[in-house]
């Protein structure tokens, strides 16, 4: 048993929960990291029972609202380290708009979406991943959305670092871990899962057939034009990118606000405190 062990997990057999489960623990480890020192952010979803099985601080927040939770927790104490985690339907579906404005504003957050192409936790529905044409259980025709990109989502919103992982490969997916939660700004991972419960066609073996690692081409790249340009270029081959493939230093959230802070000498903020605590009860505390 090791320190950050606090009950057995219990998803599915064959989930690739257990997969991400394994490999964030030892990344933890492996960074030397102490549970306190760390703060797991989850929405609603299997993958996000993972806090409940790795003994760190948690906060379980509600469906599809992990990052602007993680956010307030990175404010609040920029000293903790803050993993959130997402299935695909959390992160992509109802929590869509929060990926896209927390990598912009580069919040020190390290994002983990566990991407099994359905709603595995509400019995299998069709998901933001789920590929066009699928045959899926609760619509009687094959499904007619095209999915979404999270890479290229990722990449064009402004985040910093952005990667793919993939379940089978449980000791790159601890190194992918370890570089995105040292890496100063918001570092997205999404990873290649399964569901074997409620997605059973979609298995380890089909995903590992079409992996290709980006290192192979020289990512992490620096330059989001070339990055897009090398997924598009995987995808457009019928395969999917794993590895690093993005990696940018730029100023974080928290560097932000403290640059930009600075009190306007043209606004009364005396008014404004005066104001807040006869209408709202509110005591503000202004100072430069
Ligand atoms: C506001 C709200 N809407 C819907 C739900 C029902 N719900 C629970 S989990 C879930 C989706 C789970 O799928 P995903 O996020 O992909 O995670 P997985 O279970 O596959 O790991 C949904 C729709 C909810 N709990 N709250
Ligand atoms: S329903 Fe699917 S995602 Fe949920 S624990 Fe079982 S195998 Fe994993």
């Amino acid at each position: 048993m090791d320190v950050f062990e606090r009950a057995k997990p219990r998803w599915c057999p064959g989930c690739g929960d257990f997969s991400v489960y394994e490999a964030l623990k030892n990344a933890f480890i492996e960074l030397g990291l102490r549970p306190e020192e760390i703060v797991i952010v989850c929405g609603i979803g299997c993958a996000t029972f993972i806090w409940s099985y790795i003994n760190t601080n948690a906060l379980k927040g509600i469906h599809g609202r992990v990052l602007p939770a993680a956010t307030g927790v990175k404010l609040a104490n920029p000293g903790l380290k803050v993993i959130g985690v997402s299935g695909d339907g959390d992160a992509y579906s109802i929590g869509g708009n929060h990926l896209v404005h927390t990598a912009r504003r580069n919040v020190e957050i390290t994002y983990i979406v566990v991407d099994n192409g359905v709603f595995g936790n509400t019995r299998g529905q069709p998901s933001p991943t789920t590929p066009i044409y699928s045959v899926v259980k609760n619509y009687p025709f094959r499904w007619p959305e095209k999915p979404v990109n999270p890479l290229l989502l990722a990449l064009v919103s402004g985040a910093t670092f952005v990667a793919q992982g993939f379940v089978g490969d449980v000791k790159k997916l601890k190194e992918y871990f370890k570089e995105a939660i040292i890496h100063r700004g918001f570092s997205f991972i999404n990873i290649l899962s399964v569901c074997p419960t409620f997605n059973p066609t979609r298995t380890v073996r089909e995903l590992k057939e079409e992996i290709v690692y980006v290192e192979e081409f020289g990512a992490p790249l620096d330059n989001v034009r070339d990055a897009v340009d090398l997924v598009l270029s995987i995808q457009g081959e019928g395969k999917n990118p794993v590895g690093v493939i993005y990696k940018k230093l730029e100023p974080t959230y928290n560097e932000l606000l403290k640059a930009t802070g600075k009190l306007d000498p043209s606004i009364n903020y005396d008014r404004i405190s005066e104001i807040a605590e006869r209408e709202l009860g509110l005591k503000m505390l202004i100072k430069d």
